[in-house]
């Protein structure tokens, strides 16, 4: 049943969507899993957009089915590790307005047992820096998805460094396109592929108790 959800996700068919999605999870799919099948129908509108065949009103569209998607699986998406208290200030950077891989990021963090402060999308660099010095937060996570947003995050966490907290926080990235290499490039320390990944980084730095 999950196979067909990525393309009728890709065809922007809301309504069967919706269907598979409450029978999957009806029949016992893991809510995780069905996460996944939609993200990999969010891949397939951004192939179809770069190859020309849709338009923004079309990603908005994706946008807006994804989010109703949402609201059936945030209720069960838990996650896997629990952190035994701490706070975090997450984030999409600056010129940026995708906030859907954001949002879950920010429910999982929350399920985990963390304080987490979101400053929305287009969020500029001294904002993050505001905020870490109200919140005194050890951890800082970015969300993007444009390549645009790497020259953000790089000039965010240049900006931590000069506001002299780099030693007190810890910063990941995240979103569709990073990895390591852009992880590297834009002087993070680290980087995850989805939501539970950025759960287990925020457990592991808050654990160790040394952010630096
Ligand atoms: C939906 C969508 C939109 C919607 C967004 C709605 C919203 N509220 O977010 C709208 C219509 C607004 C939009 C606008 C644009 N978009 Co758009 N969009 C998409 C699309 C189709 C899906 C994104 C998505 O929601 N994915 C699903 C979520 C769940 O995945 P995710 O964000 O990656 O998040 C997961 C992980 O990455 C991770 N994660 C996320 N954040 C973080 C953070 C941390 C710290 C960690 C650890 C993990 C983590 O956890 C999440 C859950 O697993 C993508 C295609 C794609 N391949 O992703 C294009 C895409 C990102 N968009 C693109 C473009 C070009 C644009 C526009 C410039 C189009 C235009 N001409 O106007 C504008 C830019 C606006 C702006 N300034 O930001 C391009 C970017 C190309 C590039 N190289 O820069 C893409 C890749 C499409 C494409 N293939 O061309 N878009």
């Amino acid at each position: 049943m999950l196979d067909r959800l990525p393309t009728v996700l890709a065809d922007l068919e809301e309504d069967e969507v919706l269907e598979i999605v409450k029978a999957a999870l009806a029949a016992g799919s893991e809510p995780l899993a069905v996460l996944e099948a939609c993200q990999a129908g969010m891949t397939l509108v951004g192939d179809r957009f770069e190859a020309g065949e849709y338009f923004v009103s079309d990603l908005m569209m994706s946008g807006e089915i994804f989010k109703q998607v949402g609201l059936i699986l945030e209720p069960l998406l838990e996650a896997e590790a629990q952190v035994s208290g701490g706070s975090v200030v997450i984030g999409t950077v600056a010129g940026d307005i995708h906030d859907i891989g954001k949002d879950i990021v920010v429910n999982m963090l929350k399920s985990a047992n963390l304080e987490v402060t979101d400053l929305g999308v287009d969020v500029p660099a001294e904002r993050f820096v505001a905020a870490l010095r109200e919140t005194g937060s050890p951890v800082l996570c970015l969300s993007g998805l444009l390549t645009l947003a790497f020259d953000s995050m790089a000039a965010t966490i240049e900006a931590v460094t000069e506001a002299g907290l780099r030693d007190e926080v810890k910063i990941m990235v995240g979103g569709g396109p990073v990895d390591a290499r852009v992880c590297e490039t834009v002087g993070a320390d680290d980087w995850g592929a989805d939501a539970q990944a950025a759960v287990r980084l925020a457990r592991d730095w808050l654990e160790s108790g040394s952010p630096a």
